[in-house]
């Protein structure tokens, strides 16, 4: 097939698989995952058979925030490794393949990145104006200065800090180790797009840009109503859609993202539908496809207070009508990047599926075939592919996550939850649950590391691991690396319409067991339909849906047979129809 019979672009096709450095492989015993431990493991993804590699950040880092607190952008966190480890990876991934995007985090530096450590240094240092600075708005009567606005940072309780050498807050959306980088500034914006085509230029395929909706503030800085009315563990989606942010990423693109063949994915917490065609619009040259957060709201706490720690499951109607929606608003006219989790959120198979050692491995795979099968990007979080799950460790002390520490202050220390319920909370909803070491065999550490790793492993390791899921035709690797092979080989994958579907017993909207859509073919796949279902419950139900035109074949399942009408606990499948 030409690429001029497609009606999709070639960005537009590739899967993405996630890494997270610090918790893939370890290559020298010290614990931490680094560079030439992923270089070794290539050779695992090229068997899986993703396209594309977002790497999460690899700059110097103090790791306030594990890496997304960079304090140099050219540099090599040394704990992963040195640029030559990189471009080795770099190298061996091309040969193989495998394109590689970079994390780029610019909303913020680390407070010790160099433009910061001048800023702070005197007012009329020339980095001054590279961060957001304001005067206090008055004092306590006990002399403490009073912050411009009541705005929560996502990592600690106000998103001002106090500068006392200078006598000035500072704005940090995230940690005080954070600040926010003031893009208003020209000069920002052409240090950053300098940076990008220093990865560029070295031969990077993309970037993944970190919160990147958060760019441009509201002059005025009004206060955020939800801290206002006592609610909100932070104030990043009140923040979130500034008023320049449009003409930012539309320079941005034109100065640097145009002249390179690339792939990109804005990360944008608090996005309607709206706002992601302005973002992903074909015709806006912003960035090609966006991480909306609304799916991932599906199950936060009904307190708006508590945000989204909860240990309640999800709703599948809520989740089937915001999936439904981003599909058919931004149908034809952007693109989706479609996620079941990353290194901020739970584990997919323990959130949405189910990790009992009865269903944990059916499970995973429904949700793998629900998510390939939707139009847009399909991302796979490092160890989704085994089927990891989330994990619960017995003391505060054993979370690194400073999110978890800073929501634990936040919601134990005002009295809203007690100690038990939020570990519970934590369990379920932390993103430590994403970061706990990949799990490579059954031996010491998981052979993550021969080490002490820097973060506890997932007692399951010895059932779940990625040397057991290679022995066994029926693990969830081979369901992901069919569900990859489908798309690169069936072009309606990428390319075909979608639709909800009702079943003959309940309508779409009504039915809380089983989503069901439909792909339709268009352009040079006119003639072929793709039927998606799908029970996420355990129990068995009977659906039955009118069939498009065509010959019929199963394309993939997750059962060694098929029941017809007849859905079994998690059952999931795909046909194929085609017209004569
Ligand atoms: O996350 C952005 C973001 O909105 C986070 O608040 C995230 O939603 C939250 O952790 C979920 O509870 C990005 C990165 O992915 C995250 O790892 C960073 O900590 C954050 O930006 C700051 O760079
Ligand atoms: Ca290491």
């Amino acid at each position: 097939m030409t690429e001029t019979t497609r009606t999709t672009a070639w960005w537009q096709e590739p899967v993405v698989y996630q890494i997270y450095p610090r918790s893939f492989q370890d290559s020298n015993g010290d614990g931490i995952g680094d560079l030439p431990g992923i270089t070794s493991r290539l050779p695992y993804l090229a068997k899986l058979g993703v396209d594309v590699i977002w790497l999460s950040p690899i700059y110097a880092s103090p790791n306030d925030d594990n890496g997304y607190d960079i304090s140099d952008y050219r540099a090599i966190m040394p704990e992963f490794g040195t640029m030559d480890d990189f471009d080795t990876l770099l190298a061996k991934a091309h040969e193989l393949g495998i394109k590689i995007m970079m994390d780029l985090v610019v909303n913020h530096t680390s407070d010790e990145h160099d433009w910061f450590v001048q800023a702070k240094s005197s007012r009329d240092n020339p980095y001054r104006d590279y961060y957001i600075w304001k005067d206090p708005v008055g004092y306590t009567q006990e002399g403490q200065p009073i912050p411009p606005n009541n705005w929560v940072a996502a990592f600690s309780p106000s998103a001002w800090e106090w500068e006392p050498e200078t006598q000035q807050f500072y704005l940090h959306l995230f940690s005080v180790k954070q600040p926010d980088l003031n893009w208003d500034n020209p000069t920002v914006r052409q240090e950053v797009y300098d940076l990008m085509r220093f990865w560029l230029d070295k031969g990077v395929d993309g970037f993944r840009m970190d919160v990147i909706n958060l760019i441009s503030k509201d002059p005025a800085y009004p206060d955020d109503p939800q801290v206002a009315a006592g609610g909100g563990t932070d104030s990043i989606f009140f923040a979130a859609n500034g008023p320049r942010v449009h003409d930012y990423l539309a320079e941005m693109n034109r100065e640097v993202l145009a002249h390179y063949p690339v792939i990109t994915v804005g990360e944008t917490p608090g996005v309607t539908t709206t706002d992601g065609l302005l973002y992903t619009g074909f015709d806006r040259g912003e960035l090609q496809t966006l991480f909306q957060f609304e799916h991932m709201g599906v199950d936060a706490n009904p307190n708006p207070a508590l945000g989204k720690w909860n240990d309640q499951p999800f709703d599948l109607r809520d989740l089937k009508r915001i999936l439904s929606k981003w599909q058919l608003d931004l149908a034809g006219k952007g693109w989706n990047a479609n996620y079941w989790n990353n290194h901020d959120q739970p584990r997919a198979v323990s959130r949405f599926g189910n990790d009992s050692a009865e269903y944990r491995v059916i499970s995973a795979k429904m949700l793998g075939t629900v998510l390939h099968g939707l139009p847009g990007t399909p991302y796979i979080y490092q160890g989704e592919e085994l089927g990891m799950t989330n994990v619960f460790f017995e003391q505060l002390e054993d979370y690194n996550d400073l999110e978890i520490h800073d929501h634990y202050a936040k919601l134990v220390g005002s009295g809203a939850v007690d100690h038990d319920t939020m570990m519970r909370y934590i369990s379920a909803s932390g993103r430590d649950n994403a970061r706990t070491p990949m799990q490579w065999s059954d031996q010491e550490q998981a052979g993550f590391t021969t080490g002490t790793p820097w973060l506890a492993l997932n007692p399951r390791y010895p059932e779940i691991n990625a040397e057991a899921a290679l022995a066994d035709p029926n693990s969830v690797f081979y369901h992901y690396q069919k569900l990859i092979t489908l798309r690169h080989e069936h072009p309606i994958m990428v390319e075909g319409d979608y639709q909800l579907l009702d079943s003959a017993q309940v309508s779409a909207e009504e039915d809380a067991q089983v989503y069901a859509y439909l792909r339709t073919g268009r352009g040079h796949t006119a003639g072929q339909a793709l039927l998606v279902v799908a029970n996420f419950s355990d129990q068995q139900l009977e659906r039955s849906f009118q069939e498009p035109a065509g010959s019929r074949s199963l394309l993939i399942s997750n059962y060694p047979d098929d029941a017809g009408d007849t859905l079994r606990p998690y059952e999931a499948k795909i046909y194929l129809y085609q017209a004569s």
